[in-house]
């Protein structure tokens, strides 16, 4: 027979398989499986419900944590089967910030973006934002070496955004955001905007919609190396991630511009 114990009346006292006890009136079959030794009842014991020790939770039991306290944006905090949070259910960290001035900075690399806007299928150059804008890059007439940057994108787009005028003692025309160091992105900076298997992209690939309307391609600073180098610069299709070469001189490069946003 194995010794076991039965707890009764906050006492422990010695049980054999088998045994019946009456407790508060009612008659209970107590095994040696039920009953655990008094040192052994202070281990935490995984599903009855109550955080113990080293568990991070147990059932509905998440010890008062959220999915923001332990580090997320958002979203229902639960428990799994063996005691640590189950993390699923909740939303993506933090990686985003709407800086409420046009512009969104990913923490991830430290690079603050231009939003995009007034997605109506019409383009409005004088709107730089204007997602249905379309440039050329460059390699135009009047170029002075093969694939130069004397397109759109830098004539007129990143001339609007990085318009600047400083009287000798004040900035009296700030520039897009205030700040007047906007460049295009180059191929490897675009791709990081791409969101894979992301709740936010049910098409598989996406640019994440704090940053505004996304439109059908967008243009990199990045000029394709191989032939007809240096006529081609990379694109990349936001909504498969995929990176394409495309004629410089096409009129046809959507533009989302970027710059290294203060440490
Ligand atoms: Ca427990
Ligand atoms: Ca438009």
């Amino acid at each position: 027979m194995e010794q076991g114990f039965i707890g009764e009346a906050g006492r422990c006292l010695p049980a054999r398989r088998g045994t019946v006890a009456l407790v508060g009136g009612l008659a209970l079959l107590v095994t040696a499986a039920f009953v655990v030794p008094a040192a052994a009842a202070r281990k935490p014991v995984c599903g009855n419900g109550i955080a113990e020790g080293t568990e991070e939770c147990d059932g509905a039991d998440l010890r008062s944590q959220t999915c923001e306290s332990v580090g997320f944006a958002g979203g229902t905090l639960s428990c799994a089967q063996n005691c640590t949070f189950e993390t699923s259910n909740c939303l993506s960290l933090l990686r985003y910030i709407d800086n409420g001035d046009g512009t969104v900075t990913d923490l991830s690399t430290g690079l603050q973006w231009e939003k995009k806007d007034s997605q109506d299928g019409v383009a409005n150059n004088a709107n730089p934002h204007d997602v249905d804008n379309k440039y050329t890059w460059g390699d135009l007439a009047g170029c002075p070496i093969a694939g130069c940057p004397n397109g759109t994108a830098f004539t007129d787009f990143l001339g609007r955004l990085n318009y600047c005028v400083n009287d000798g003692t004040t900035m009296v025309w700030p520039g897009f955001a205030g700040h007047c160091d906007w460049r295009l992105p180059t191929i490897d900076e675009l791709a990081t905007l791409i969101d894979f298997n992301s709740p936010t992209c049910p098409t598989g690939a996406c640019i994440d919609p704090i940053f505004g309307p996304s439109e059908h391609i967008y243009g990199s600073s990045t000029t394709h190396t191989l032939a007809p180098f240096p006529k081609y610069a990379w694109i990349v299709y936001p909504w498969t991630g995929v990176r394409y070469p495309l004629p410089k001189a096409s009129n046809a490069f959507g533009l989302r511009a970027v710059r290294n946003a203060a440490p």
